[in-house]
């Protein structure tokens, strides 16, 4: 069955909504929640945190449900919802979801495992009555990464990016980005052409952001080491995914 944006009455409509796709974060998932809450609750923004998991093996879902009293994978106050994914997973397809059911005004999505810090989203949230979308980005002053080598490589890979489409987009593999509810809207009918296989589909969603001259911000994030757990991304395979994926691009367009 198709998803759809879901239609919410705005008294019930949270500020923001976090959508955190997982897959094995047992260990980051319940700190990384708390963090979100530290960083919002002196604001004042209501949140909702959307937990995407593709059936974890390590028992992410039941850590979370655990942990926050989940009835119905929701918690009391409405903060916490769990999503349990059996099918058609993968990273892409999980933010996807996670986009769809979210009802927040504005959307956030990060990674689980404290590659991106909880403590910009104020910011990026606040910035975001400007912008149409807001990036959090390695490659703008006082960005930064704590692993050089892919720092580096990121970097370089980039700039790849930036030549073959002529876009003036620093940082067009972070995944770490807040948009309004109400732009997103706009790309849905465009969605199955942005959102499949691993983190190219950011490439893709700014690719389509930036040909339909969308106002486009990129904040300053210093993405510090994964806390617990590994990395999903194997080098050699990311690369020949990714450049598959941009090649594709540009021959084909989106
Ligand atoms: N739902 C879901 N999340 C995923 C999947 N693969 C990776 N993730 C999550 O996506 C984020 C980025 O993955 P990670 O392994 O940290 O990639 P890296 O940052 O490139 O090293 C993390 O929060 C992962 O848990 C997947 O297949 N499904
Ligand atoms: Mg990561």
């Amino acid at each position: 069955m198709k998803e759809t944006m879901p239609n919410v009455s705005t008294t019930e409509q949270p500020d923001v909504s976090i959508i955190l796709p997982t897959y094995n974060e047992r260990d980051n998932i319940c700190d990384l929640i708390d963090a979100i809450d530290a960083a919002l609750s002196p604001t004042d923004l209501s949140y909702e945190v959307l937990v995407v998991d593709d059936s974890s093996p390590d028992g992410t879902a039941g850590v979370v449900r655990e942990r926050y009293n989940l009835v119905n994978d929701r918690s009391a106050d409405g903060r916490v919802v769990l999503h349990v994914r059996t099918t058609d997973k993968g990273l892409a397809k999980a933010i996807r979801f996670g986009l769809e059911k979210a009802v927040g005004r504005t959307l956030v999505v990060m990674d689980t495992d404290f590659n991106h810090d909880p403590a910009m989203i104020p910011q990026m949230v606040d910035v975001l009555r400007y912008y149409d979308l807001v990036i959090g980005s390695r490659f703008v002053m006082r960005g930064g990464m704590e692993d050089q080598m892919r720092y580096r490589f990121s970097f370089l890979y980039n700039v790849f990016i930036r030549l073959l489409f002529q876009t003036q987009i620093q940082d067009n593999l972070s995944g770490f980005f807040a948009i309004r509810r109400t732009n997103l809207f706009h790309l849905q009918p465009k969605f199955d052409r942005i959102f499949y296989g691993y983190g190219d589909y950011f490439i893709r969603l700014l690719l389509m952001a930036w040909r339909s001259d969308w106002k486009i911000l990129e904040v300053p994030v210093f993405y510090i080491l994964r806390r617990h757990g590994e990395s999903k991304t194997g080098f050699w395979d990311i690369f020949r995914d990714y450049t598959a994926a941009v090649i594709k691009l540009r021959i084909f367009g989106i």
